[in-house]
């Protein structure tokens, strides 16, 4: 360093009057980065810097957005006090009434209408102490059985999809430190880069030890340009893909046997299905050429070790579940789960997608994985809750038929915590019609979102910078996000604001925690003997072991890495491969002759989600202040829209104004809008509502338009 740089840095040390420096996890995505927010006082005004820390997962790295994210976390419109709406505009009232005016809407309501008139609607964004204990609040506080969350429009495909093929879903089933040594690897409707950038040097590690990448997108990403191999499949054809890659697979007898025989049920009639179709056919069903078919199949079936991931490009569709299980026939069929260097991924969305779905906020599901259908299951919980199992709803709805309950007059009150539903679920504008006709909403946010726009009381939450508490990232392991700053004016944690409003009902004996810790130890106990068993985890093994992946039944355990390795979580310990038609048992949208193009719809890196939090962020929305329409040069001359112009993109049910961007990265067929924003760009205003069966996932991935200049 010369005189003078040193100098110049001896001042600007001098300058700085104090630093403090918080423990934190990044608020967003699934990897969880740990990392630090310096916050230093230089003469006139503070100055914030991110730094990543050491971790088994990130390893210190962080992203563009963890980078970021306290500039929401301290921006001015931070939600300070509890608002209550006053002829439409919110006015600050205090904590002691806003609580004593939940405890009189709510009853009024239960009194009137029953008890099932009341629902919540949680969030993957909140730790697990406050995932569990909203179930709990649900179910023992109100006694409803209305509870569903934001994960329902994320996961629940895959989730579901794990669970009927392996009895078991955790999102890896095998440890992120085995990518770098596999031979092959399948992406599926995941753009990782964009989405959770710190996971790419697992993958970039296995490139250059010679692994083959094989990505199906519809679109080409920052993701599939580290692949070899691109299958620009058509939105929503994964299913029939898989179907000519099983059937290559079989011909070819790149199969494995002994695998099948041994550890798995319905080989035969799922290749005597695939053996009846026409790659020819499928070839132009999914518009992916023959020979990359064949390609991606024989890479696949050849290589001793391999592993497949699969995320929402996939996932959100009304066959989301069928396409998923498709996907893992193949990994069934070849053998490549269970073992060393193979394995499935569902990459996980939010910071807890993995933890908020294990602990009941799911409206059939109690703690630890448990169903609220099984009686054993109610027994249990029934017994650590202290209230009788008959007392205990039974199951509920999800998350969007929680707005077509509301929307027929059933459901009349709702407690919304850490979502924002106006910009998240499908058909928009049914949801808005459906938020006006409650007759007392309750939102709990950072922000004024647009869905809080709608409530009669806005309560203040904490960020990630003040709430403490454990998240599960999408290894599955167990993580402590240690936060202490201070929350700005009267906000308050999820966990106390439920605390709170239990006690204003007059449930406070169930209710009685004093730091997550105790809830956490509850919740320990809660899942102990269920599937995702968090019984030996303790916030001090976490703390000295840097994290505990799940099941870890007793305290001598050590954690599971690999799940598996003998046998499938189903009554028989083996997997269970089905038949998935070509055609999906409800038809998706097709493109027609007035509505000629699909949509599909997703991220860009620089937003999270309904953009609330990165909309706030000044570096962020620079990157990406507006929304657009990626769209082909030659689609784009057909319908005469130039690049850089405003256009309208129309549904069936709505109609959308972004702007142009010409990109030959984009199949003809297709465009695709990002979802991160609000009102005239609220591109869920064209998205349908049919719901997967199953799991109940909308299909934010296929949608009929047209598009015209403005
Ligand atoms: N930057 C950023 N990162 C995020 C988030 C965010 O909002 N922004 N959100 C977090 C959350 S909650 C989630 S769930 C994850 C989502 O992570 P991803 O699922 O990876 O993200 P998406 O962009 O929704 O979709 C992934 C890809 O699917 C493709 N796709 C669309 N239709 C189809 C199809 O029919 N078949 C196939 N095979 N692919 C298709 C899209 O072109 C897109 O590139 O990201 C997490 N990380
Ligand atoms: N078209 C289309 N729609 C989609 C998707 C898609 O790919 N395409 N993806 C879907 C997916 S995968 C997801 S996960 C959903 C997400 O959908 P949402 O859950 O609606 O999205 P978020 O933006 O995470 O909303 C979180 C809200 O909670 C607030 N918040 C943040 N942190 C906290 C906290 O700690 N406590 C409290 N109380 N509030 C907090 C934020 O300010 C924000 O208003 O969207 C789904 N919708
Ligand atoms: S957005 Fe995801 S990858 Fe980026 S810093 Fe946050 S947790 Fe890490
Ligand atoms: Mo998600």
């Amino acid at each position: 360093m010369t005189d003078l740089l040193l100098k110049y840095f001896r001042k600007k040390q001098q300058e700085v009057q104090s630093e403090k420096v918080y423990d934190t996890q990044c608020p967003f995505c699934s990897m969880q980065c740990k990392m630090q927010l310096v916050e230093q006082s230089v003469v006139s005004r503070k100055k914030y810097t991110t730094v990543g820390v050491d971790n088994p997962t990130s390893m210190g790295r962080i992203c563009i957005k963890g980078m970021n994210a306290y500039q929401h976390a301290i921006h001015h419109e931070r939600i300070k006090y509890p608002l209550l709406k006053v002829d439409g505009d919110f006015v600050r009232i205090s904590w002691d009434e806003a609580l004593m005016i939940i405890k009189e809407r709510f009853s009024k309501i239960q009194a009137k209408d029953g008890n099932d008139a009341l629902s919540v609607y949680g969030s993957a964004s909140i730790t697990n102490e406050e995932a569990y204990i909203l179930g709990k609040f649900a179910r023992v506080a109100l006694k409803t059985p209305y509870i569903d969350y934001n994960g329902r429009l994320c996961m629940s495909a895959a989730a579901t999809a794990a669970n009927q093929t392996f009895g078991l879903d955790r999102g890896l089933t095998m440890p992120l430190s085995e990518i770098p040594q596999t031979r092959v690897i399948i992406l599926a409707g995941t753009n990782i880069a964009e989405c959770q950038p710190t996971i790419m040097p697992y993958f970039e590690k296995a490139k250059e030890n010679g692994a083959y990448i094989i990505a199906i997108d519809p679109r080409e990403t920052a993701t599939t340009q580290i692949a070899d191999l691109h299958l620009q499949v058509k939105p929503g054809m994964d299913a029939a893909l898989a179907n000519g890659m099983l059937k290559v697979l079989i011909e070819e007898n790149l199969v494995d046997h002994s695998f099948i025989e041994q550890r798995a049920t319905g080989f035969n009639e799922v290749a005597d299905y695939v053996a009846s179709l026409s790659l020819v056919e499928i070839e132009d069903m999914t518009g992916v050429p023959l020979e990359h078919i064949r390609k991606a199949a024989m890479k696949f079936g050849s290589e001793e070790t391999g592993m497949l991931f699969t995320a929402r490009g996939v996932e959100q569709q009304i066959d989301g579940t069928a396409a998923v299980r498709n996907l893992l026939n193949m990994i069934i069929a070849t053998g490549k789960i269970g073992k060393q260097y193979c394995g499935y991924g569902a990459i996980t969305g939010q910071g807890n997608g993995q933890g908020a779905r294990e602990h009941g906020q799911k409206a059939d599901q109690l703690p630890g994985y448990r169903s609220i259908e099984n009686e054993q299951h109610r027994e249990y919980i029934a017994s650590v809750w202290g209230v009788s199992k008959d007392e205990l709803p039974r199951k509920g709805v999800s998350a969007f038929e929680m707005f077509q309950k509301i929307d027929e007059g059933e459901i009349k009150g709702m407690l919304l915590m850490c979502s924002n539903p106006v910009v998240s679920n499908p058909n928009a504008n049914f949801v808005k019609r459906a938020l006006k006709k409650l007759d007392f909403l309750v939102a709990v946010d950072l922000f004024i979102s647009e869905t809080a726009q709608y409530a009669d009381l806005i309560l203040p939450a904490s960020s990630y910078l003040e709430d403490e508490g454990t998240m599960t990232n999408l290894e599955g392991r167990v993580i402590l996000r240690e936060a202490s700053r201070k929350c700005p004016g009267e906000a308050k944690h999820d966990w106390q604001i439920i605390c709170d409003i239990a006690k204003a009902l007059g449930k406070e004996q169930y209710f009685s925690y004093t730091k997550p810790e105790d809830i956490f130890n509850e919740l320990r106990i809660a899942s102990k003997g269920g599937i995702a068993d968090y019984y030996g985890i303790t916030y001090e093994r976490i703390r000295k072991e840097q994290g505990v992946l799940w099941p870890c039944p007793t305290l001598q355990h050590k954690g599971t890495d690999t799940v598996f390795k003998t046998s499938f979580a189903h009554q028989d310990g083996k997997a269970k491969m089905t038949i998935v038609t070509n055609h999906s048992e409800i038809p998706k949208e097709k493109p027609t002759k007035e509505f000629p193009l699909y949509l599909t719809t997703g991220r860009v890196v620089s937003h999270y989600l309904t953009g609330v939090q990165t909309r706030k962020s000044a570096s962020l929305a620079a990157r990406n202040f507006e929304s657009y329409l990626e769209i082909h040069p030659t689609t784009a001359k057909k319908y005469n829209i130039e690049n850089n112009c405003l256009v309208s993109v129309i549904s069936k049910r709505g109609s959308i104004v972004v702007r142009s961007k010409w990109s030959e990265k984009i199949r003809q067929d297709t465009v695709f809008v990002p979802f991160h924003w609000d009102d005239r760009q609220n591109v869920n205003m064209l998205v349908g509502e049919e719901l997967d069966p199953s799991c109940k996932m909308p299909g934010f991935k296929v949608s009929a338009v047209k598009v015209t200049p403005v």
